[in-house]
């Protein structure tokens, strides 16, 4: 009896046995059947993100390709530039020396006594000489006596606060007169009732009047001899 009931026992054990076995095999083969799917999944979406990621990273080789060459250009034009900016700096070196000197020697120039008007430039005497030496003068200077030749310089010059000689006469042939830089008078100024030659020697040499007159009616004719201030005048251009 207790052969019966140990060996049914055993029958039983390995029925249960056989039945776990086999659900743990269905139960094991259905996970990883799970797992497969998952890893393939997996595997595929990596490949897509690895395909992507090919793409970038060829987009950002062609980039850097493209920034390469823009960087190799600039930097061969920024050497070009470099050069000019030497050559320039250098060949600007003496210009600034021979503008410093220029600037230095016009302030000594104007600073005096020399005044300008329009394009000219107008020295002023402080002293007192005949027409002749007054123009040698001026000549020393490397100008001439005043030539008047519009009604604005007449203006300008009437008002240096001078009575003094201009740059023309009737030296040469009486009765006409004539500026110093060889041209005949054509716009004239003269005072009420000159040129009248009243010296005894005769009157040759023009000089204004200051603020006696009218300043578009300020022209004197005098004796040459006499001395007065003057201006001295440098035409330019
Ligand atoms: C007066 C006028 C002038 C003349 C001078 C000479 O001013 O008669 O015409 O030139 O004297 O000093
Ligand atoms: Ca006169």
């Amino acid at each position: 009896m207790l052969y019966i009931l140990v060996g049914v026992s055993f029958g039983l054990m390995c029925v249960l046995q056989v039945t776990l076995n086999i659900s743990l095999r269905l139960a094991h083969s259905n996970f990883l059947e799970e797992q497969i799917k998952w890893l393939e999944t997996s595997y595929n979406n990596l490949t897509e993100e690895k395909k992507q990621l090919q793409i970038s990273y060829n987009n950002l080789t062609e980039e850097k390709k493209q920034l390469q060459i823009s960087y190799n250009n600039l930097s061969e034009e920024k050497k070009h530039l470099q050069i000019s900016y030497n050559n320039l700096t250098e060949e600007k070196k003496p210009l600034q020396i021979s503008y410093n000197n220029l600037t230095e020697e016009r302030d000594k120039f104007t600073e005096l006594e020399w005044r300008t008007f329009n394009t000219s430039l107008y020295y002023v005497s402080n002293d007192y000489k005949t027409w002749e030496d007054s123009r040698q003068d001026c000549l020393k200077r490397g100008a001439d006596l005043a030539v008047i030749n519009s009604e604005e310089e007449q203006v300008f010059i009437s008002q240096l606060n001078t009575k003094p000689w201009i740059g023309l006469t009737d030296k040469d042939s009486e009765g006409t007169w004539k500026w110093v830089d060889g041209t005949p008078l054509t716009t004239a100024f003269w005072s009420t009732e000159e040129p009248n030659d009243r010296a005894v020697n005769g009157e040759d040499c023009v000089s204004l009047y200051y603020h006696t007159q009218p300043v578009l009616k300020n022209w004197n004719d005098l004796a040459c001899n006499t001395e007065f201030m003057w201006i001295c005048e440098i035409v330019n251009g």
